[in-house]
């Protein structure tokens, strides 16, 4: 029988073969891919982001963890779908303008999706009209912009401006090492995290999760 705490265990120690080989045979077992998504790998990516916030891991270990997250959701992911499991919303997030920086919100991404998102990653580079055309495109109740240099900062700003030109409901947030809550509150975005795990929380809270 497969153990989903196993699976857990293998996301928290970024066991990619592991997680895979448990998900493969949870799925022919007959277990719900809901099941396996919430109680194996969101139960284990949930840990390593409040060890990430305190703290009690770092950096690799958390890519570790979402590549072994990755992995496994490869073969859950068409299942899901069978399944109709609803994401729980769908966010659009990127790194802005003038700015090649991934490895943050890449991880911002993975927890995002770990969380039940659906994720439209729009990779690096991307510009204020981008951002509106595929918040627009998927109906995305979330922007996420992310920037590490302090010169694409203004990137965020303008992508904040030009989702109320555009007249979208959609919640803007944003992070990377040189922001704040307070440029978040100068520019108006709806919300600001330091860090991928703290992401996710605000996500939710945004959409009212
Ligand atoms: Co760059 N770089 N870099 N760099 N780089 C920094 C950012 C810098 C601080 C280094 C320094 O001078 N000490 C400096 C910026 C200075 C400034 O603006 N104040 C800098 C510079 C100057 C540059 C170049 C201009 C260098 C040059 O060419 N002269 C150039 C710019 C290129 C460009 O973007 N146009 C450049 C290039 C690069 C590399 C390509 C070599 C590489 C990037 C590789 C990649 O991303 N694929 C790189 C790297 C690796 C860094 C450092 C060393 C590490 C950044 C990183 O990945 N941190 C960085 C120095 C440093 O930070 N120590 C530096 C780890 C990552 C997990 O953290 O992204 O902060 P972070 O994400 C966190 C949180 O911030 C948060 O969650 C994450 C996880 O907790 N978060 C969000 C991030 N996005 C979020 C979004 C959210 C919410 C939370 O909501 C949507």
């Amino acid at each position: 029988m497969a153990d989903l705490k196993a699976l857990s265990q293998a996301i928290i120690t970024g066991s990619k073969d592991k997680a895979l080989e448990i998900t493969s045979s949870a799925l022919a077992e007959g277990l719900s891919p809901e099941s396996i998504l919430n109680e194996g790998l969101v139960a284990g990516m949930n840990i390593i982001g409040e060890r990430f916030k305190n703290n009690e891991v770092y950096i690799p270990e958390v890519l570790m963890a979402a590549m072994a997250m990755k992995t496994a959701m490869e073969v859950l992911e068409p299942r899901l779908v069978e399944a109709g499991v609803e994401p729980i919303g769908t966010a659009a997030v990127g790194t802005v303008q003038g700015d090649l920086h991934d490895i943050g919100k890449n991880l911002v991404v993975m927890m995002l999706k770990g969380a039940g998102f659906e994720v439209i990653d729009l990779g690096v580079n991307v510009s204020a009209q981008a951002f509106v055309e595929k918040a627009k495109e998927t109906n995305a109740k979330i922007i996420g912009m992310s920037a590490l240099l302090t010169t694409t900062m203004p990137s965020m700003e303008k992508t904040v401006t030009a989702v109320r030109q555009a007249g979208l409901s959609v919640k803007t947030m944003i992070g990377g090492a040189p922001v704040t809550q307070a440029y978040a509150d100068k520019i108006g975005a709806d919300g600001f995290a330091p860090d991928a795990a703290s992401a996710v929380d605000l996500a939710k809270f945004l959409i009212g999760k």
